[in-house]
């Protein structure tokens, strides 16, 4: 195994900069570049950092970490130098002088992986933690870095092989049938499976708003104060606002936290039959976000009569997913409003007003609260890779759970019973291919 090394803090001028190595050359770095023959592990050092060279590059603060006691489970050496790039490109050259190699992404993480530090779900929550996008993602990545999903999935492992191990002890005597009770455990416990399996399949939709934010489009008429919605959330001139209809085409997004949600902000070009052709490519553009969105923030204004624009909208925006903000209250509500809207959950306002904003949270947080629910009540983050191996593991032991009830062909059923372990053992990484791992840890940062 060679020894990496990378930048672990973000590149650029910052008060420290953190440079970390792994691998078996560790020691003997810290040795010559400090100069230091007696190196305790875990204790902090002040020293100089000397090149290869002998040339003293910067004054540093130094930590080794011993084999089988670190993050990667490998000897490993951090550097905390001054947060100059100069320094940081002198420092990771003079180091790969001596002989390490610039680490691929996540390539710590998936040492710590391959050394038994951490299993394949906690090392996907390492990269949870550094990319959650509100505080919910976060307690739930820190959760299964903890161990909570894979905690889950030992449990599904140990009762399948209980299963199969009783199942297989049957088959090997066959003259003598199952106890009646053994039989109906057996049964219980494969509908307790799928039951499990089931409720994990549910928290799969709340990972990518957790995680990336509740995608909220702002849609309506042109003219009706969807940009000056933005810029309200923002409390900035974001986006342009004018009395001419039509002026957004682009369609802009930013963040807004609204705890403990996280979402992302999409202010669209108006929806009408487009005058020109940039208009009608930005409308285009709005449908394609329309059909993007966990959340729709529909902005009318609320001054002017309902008309048949306003119903062709009202078909396509369900209420479930949909926001009314009735605006412009200051120029008076019409009176065909309140009826034509009454589906609808509605906050009335005027966005010119001080107290809009304030307003509008409220009121947004409980819709959300009650849109959103599997938001509020997901335990684990679900990825896409650990649904797929449950929808297999599902579909394994339906197969299964039919032909116990049948009484049939008890081998094929030991068989689909290692299917779902298989499929289990794939969410923790005790089997794995190296094209899954590429898969998960390219899209970790360098140096983590
Ligand atoms: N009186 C009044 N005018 C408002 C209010 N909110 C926005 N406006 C005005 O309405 C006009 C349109 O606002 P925008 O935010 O540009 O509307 P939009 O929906 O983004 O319009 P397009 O980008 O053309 O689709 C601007 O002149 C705003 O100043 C309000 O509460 N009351
Ligand atoms: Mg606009």
């Amino acid at each position: 195994m060679d020894t990496i090394v990378a930048l672990s803090t973000p590149f650029g001028v910052s008060g420290i900069a953190v440079i970390r190595c792994s691998g078996p050359q560790c020691l003997s770095f810290a040795q010559s570049i400090f100069q230091k023959e007696n190196i305790q592990p875990r204790k902090a050092y002040h020293s100089l950092y000397h090149s290869d060279s002998g040339t003293p590059l910067d004054e540093v603060v130094f930590t080794f970490f011993a084999e089988k006691a670190s993050y990667t489970g490998e000897s490993m050496l951090e550097i905390s130098c001054h947060g100059n790039p100069l320094i940081i490109q002198q420092i990771v050259q003079d180091l790969r002088t001596r002989g390490a190699r610039s680490a691929e992404p996540g390539e710590f993480t998936r040492r710590a992986f391959m050394n038994d530090v951490l299993d394949l779900c906690q090392a996907e929550a390492v990269s949870d933690i550094i990319h959650a996008q509100s505080q919910q993602a976060l307690t739930l990545a820190q959760h299964q870095l903890g161990g909570s999903l894979s905690r889950c999935v030992e449990h599904f492992l140990q009762k399948l092989t209980e299963l199969i191990a009783m199942i297989e002890a049957f088959l090997d005597f066959p003259e003598e049938d199952l106890p009646k009770e053994d039989h109906t455990h057996v049964g219980q416990q494969l509908q307790e499976l799928l039951q499990a399996i089931e409720k994990l399949l549910r928290q799969q939709g709340a990972y990518r708003p957790l995680q990336q934010g509740i995608y909220t489009v702002i849609v309506g008429l042109p003219n009706a104060g969807k940009s000056t919605l933005l810029n309200v959330f923002l409390g900035q001139e974001r986006a342009i606002v004018s009395s001419i209809p039509g002026t957004t085409r682009d369609f802009l997004s930013e963040r807004f936290f609204l705890e403990p949600y996280s979402l992302k902000l999409v202010d669209t070009a108006g929806l009408r039959t487009a005058e020109n052709e940039l208009e009608q490519k930005g409308i285009q553009q709005t449908e394609e976000q329309v059909t993007k969105a966990d959340c729709l923030l529909w902005v009318i204004d609320g001054s002017q009569p309902w008309n048949d624009s306003l119903e062709a909208l009202k078909n396509r925006f369900s209420p479930k997913r949909t926001f009314v903000i009735l605006n412009k209250l200051d120029c008076g509500l019409h009176a065909s409003m309140p009826k034509a809207l009454e589906t609808y959950t509605v906050c009335s306002l005027s966005l010119q007003d001080s107290s809009a904003l304030s307003l509008l949270q409220d009121r947004l947080r409980k819709f959300l609260q009650q849109s959103c629910s599997d938001l509020s009540e997901a335990s684990f983050m679900i990825h896409e890779r650990h649904a797929a191996a449950l929808q297999h593991a599902k579909a394994a032991l339906q197969h299964a759970q039919a032909l116990w009830q049948q009484h049939r062909e008890e081998d094929c059923l030991v068989a689909e019973l290692r299917t779902a372990l298989h499929a289990f053992e794939t969410i923790v990484g005790q089997s794995y291919d190296e094209q899954v791992l590429d898969t998960i840890f390219s899209k970790f940062c360098i140096g983590k």
